[in-house]
């Protein structure tokens, strides 16, 4: 029998921190897994190295659903962002060497293809109105055929805009936490008003997409999305804080526009009420944080049970690992919805060698790279030591915290 030899944790910086886990066993087969939990990325790789990697040694590669098990139900401790995302980095480890050693993609390992191709959405953004209607344009004419827009309210947030020619607004640069102001009322008089500029200056033949990131009350986020039905939105992202999952009952009464949640929801039970009172039209949860691709096809297929599609978190803070993982696990579920993607920075590439590819507005993978089609490449990440980084805290014009 082959038995998992080594299981190494790797953090690097390269463009942002990455966490990663290479399992190998006594074949030489290795698999990855990402760990990387934007802004708290040594909480998992301590978790890991301490309390998971000791358990790994001398067990079986193959058997995937016990070690999920194993390790879920094993610890006592259940669910949230750490504990998840280290399940998640083994299970979609062993995944990987599953799909090497039967010398198939992981998604044949899946029940194979349902789809050719699958649709991401990019995300535009602007300092200002005009600015976000060109690169809405600009994201057309890559061939997206989904696309969020955002932009920076007057005198108030930028949160989710892109800063100068970076290719994407994160991670923050500063070593603690930049503090940007929030205004709901600034927000809830202008976001709508630029929506309704990008149906009208670019037209209704793309899906348009826009995140509020838990930032208003139910009765505001009720306000919110019917203002913009009009817009026929594809859907509004997180718009109230997800941890009470009841408040999307009271948005449901009141507006059409259709809701994505979940990117900050680690299991099948913090999305099961959403679920199965259909307060939902997409379910936000991904491969790295909600505990693999073994738990993250349960929760789909639970969603596919009440007609609520997929939609996975994959902005740049989840690596080359997860967003190969996640076109594996979409390529086959019945219920999928969009994925996210931004395109990571030239250096996170030269670390992570990938075998996904966009072409017009969607991702695929080959279908003759066995395992998930990612390979680290440890030397190159040598010049990218770790270097701390913190997403923003936004606060109230009076001083008090808000969401993020
Ligand atoms: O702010 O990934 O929809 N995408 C998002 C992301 C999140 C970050 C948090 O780590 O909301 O950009
Ligand atoms: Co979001």
């Amino acid at each position: 029998m082959s038995t998992i030899e080594r299981a190494e944790v790797f953090v690097a910086s390269p463009g942002r921190t990455f966490v990663t886990l290479r399992i190998t066993t006594s074949d030489g087969v290795t698999g990855l897994g990402d760990a990387t939990l934007n802004g708290r990325e040594l909480a998992v790789a301590a978790y890991l190295r301490d309390h998971v990697v000791p358990l790994l040694i001398g067990k079986d590669p193959a058997r995937i659903e016990d070690m999920w098990q194993y390790l879920y139900r094993g610890a006592y401790w259940r669910r949230g962002p750490v504990t998840m995302t280290a399940i998640a980095a083994v299970d979609v480890a062993l995944w990987d060497i599953k799909g090497k050693v039967a010398g198939l993609p992981v998604y044949q390992l899946l029940g194979g293809r349902s789809r050719d191709g699958v649709m991401v959405y990019g995300h535009a953004s602007g300092a200002d109105v005009p600015e976000l209607l060109d690169d809405v344009a600009r994201f057309r004419d890559l061939g997206y055929q989904a696309v969020r827009a955002q932009a920076a309210v007057p005198g108030v947030g930028t949160y989710g805009v892109r800063k100068g020619t970076r290719s994407s607004y994160e991670p923050a640069s500063t070593a603690l936490p930049e503090e940007q102001p929030w205004s709901t009322p600034a927000y809830l008089d202008f976001a709508p008003t630029y929506l309704a500029a990008v149906r009208e200056h670019l037209g209704f033949g793309f899906h348009l997409l826009h995140d509020v990131h838990h930032r208003l009350t139910p009765l505001e986020a009720a306000q919110f999305g019917k203002r913009v039905e009009e817009c026929r939105l594809f859907w509004m992202e997180d718009p109230t804080p997800a941890e009470n999952q009841e408040s999307f009952r009271l948005i449901r009464q009141h507006t059409t526009t259709p809701i994505a949640v979940g990117e900050v929801l680690t299991s099948i039970w913090d999305v099961q009420t959403l679920i199965t009172e259909q307060l939902i039209d997409y379910v936000r949860t991904t491969v790295v944080h909600a505990g693999g691709i073994t738990h993250l096809r349960r929760i789909f297929d639970l969603a596919a049970l009440y007609q609520v599609r997929t939609g996975s978190h994959g902005a740049t803070d989840l690596s080359p690992v997860t967003l190969a993982a996640a076109v594996h696990v979409d390529l086959t579920v019945p219920n999928f919805g969009v994925q996210e993607y931004m395109e990571h920075a030239a250096e996170t590439m030269e670390v992570f060698r990938s075998t996904v590819r966009f072409d017009a507005g969607a991702l695929d993978v080959a279908d003759d790279v066995p395992g998930l089609g990612v390979e680290y490449d440890e030397k190159a990440a040598a010049a990218f030591p770790y270097e701390p980084k913190y997403l923003p805290v936004a606060r109230r014009l009076d001083g008090s915290v808000h969401d993020w």
